[in-house]
């Protein structure tokens, strides 16, 4: 199968790779389409560093059941899935517990992003890594039974595929994570597909004031389509005084989804006491906050995969998506074939998309 591969430092090459024969417990997933979501951008960069190579990166996939692996139960070859990159085995610590999003079976190393042991080797034998245990950017991958989600066959593929990671981790995380109660008023720093996922989740949870930050302006702009009430470019005027005006220095809650210690500190500045600020962006860094603030009983908490029950999360968002009461369709800005992946990600750091999907 034709793969995108990641080597280290530089552009992903197409190569063709050998995939292993399944197992049980386990499934063939064709890829139909794939999101191309930022922290795989992330973990290119960081491929400066020590990194597991080769590596598929490509973590936001839909596709159908080509074959399953002996034992397998909850579905058929032919079944529409979206693959979940944090699977939920259902049986661990934090499963049993509520917490599928935190599922110990995603045991593997974060910061390389590679994922559970290699199952396709390059023509030479070489081991492939499956980036965040999906390896969405090839034609097929090998997922444990548990890290698939049966959809109804009517959602279209190409789409619902960002289901996969950043709508359910944006939504989730105002739904589920910060609970955000009718009402509130809302901020979120960062509009990239995460970010807006946070903007509908907040809508969707009856929050009456969303105020939406960024420094773009044609991502702000598109934003009230998605719930926001207000918008602020934070390349005019200071992101966290203009919220505390806007809300009297009553903001509920506000969300960070770029992944960078000085957004989650104004995101932390602009609330109000006894206030929930929410780390969402994947973030590497180290975060400096006024201790005395926690006085105030202000909250700095993370959430991780919108704290999804993947299971029972992703095809109740499919269907909120099927009968129009969330937005997909308008966040996808571009689609292109594998062939130009590296093309996605120049447009990503060019800033002129929200989602690139890769089609198949
Ligand atoms: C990330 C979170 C860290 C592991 C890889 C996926 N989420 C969104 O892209
Ligand atoms: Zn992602």
């Amino acid at each position: 199968m034709k793969a995108a591969i990641l080597n280290g430092p530089g552009p992903l090459v197409i190569e063709n790779v050998h995939l292993d024969a399944i197992e049980a417990g386990e499934v063939l997933v064709k890829i139909h389409s794939c999101g191309v979501c930022h922290s795989d951008l992330g973990v290119i960069q960081r491929a400066t560093e020590p990194l597991d190579t080769p590596i598929v990166l490509g973590h936001e996939a839909a596709g159908t059941i080509e074959s399953i692996g002996e034992n397998v139960t909850n579905v058929q070859p032919g079944d529409h899935v979206i693959i979940a990159f944090a699977p939920s085995c259902g049986r661990c610590y934090y499963c049993v517990r509520g917490m599928e999003n935190l599922c110990d079976q995603r045991d593997y190393p974060d910061r390389s992003g590679s994922g559970p042991r290699p199952r396709r080797t390059m023509t030479n034998g070489t081991p492939v890594m499956q980036g965040v245990g999906v390896g969405g950017f090839a034609e097929y991958t090998i997922m444990p039974e548990y890290g698939v989600i049966k959809i109804r066959e009517d959602a279209p593929l190409n789409i619902v595929c960002l289901l996969g990671c950043g709508v359910t981790t944006g939504i989730g995380a105002a739904i589920n994570t910060a609970k955000v109660e009718p009402g509130s008023s809302v901020a979120v720093i960062g509009l990239g597909g995460v970010g807006l996922g946070i903007v509908q989740g907040a809508k969707l949870a009856g929050a009456s004031e969303i105020i939406a930050i960024d420094l773009v302006e044609e991502k702000l702009q598109i934003a009230p389509k998605f719930g926001a009430t207000k918008i602020i470019n934070a390349t005019k005027v200071d992101a966290v005084e203009s919220v505390r005006d806007i809300t009297s220095d009553r903001l509920d809650y506000a969300f960070e989804a770029i992944g960078l210690s000085k957004t989650v500190e104004q995101a932390f500045a602009m609330i109000r006491k006894g206030g929930t600020a929410v780390a969402v962006g994947v973030n590497r860094e180290n975060i400096s906050i006024p201790g005395n603030d926690f006085l105030r009983e202000k909250k700095l908490i993370g959430s991780f995969y919108g704290s999804a029950s993947v299971h029972a999360d992703i095809p109740k968002l499919v269907d909120l998506y099927m009968s129009g009461k969330i937005l997909l369709d308008e966040m996808v800005s571009r689609r292109r074939p594998l062939a130009e992946i590296n093309e996605a990600f120049d447009d990503m750091k060019a800033v002129q998309v929200i989602r690139t999907i890769i089609d198949y």
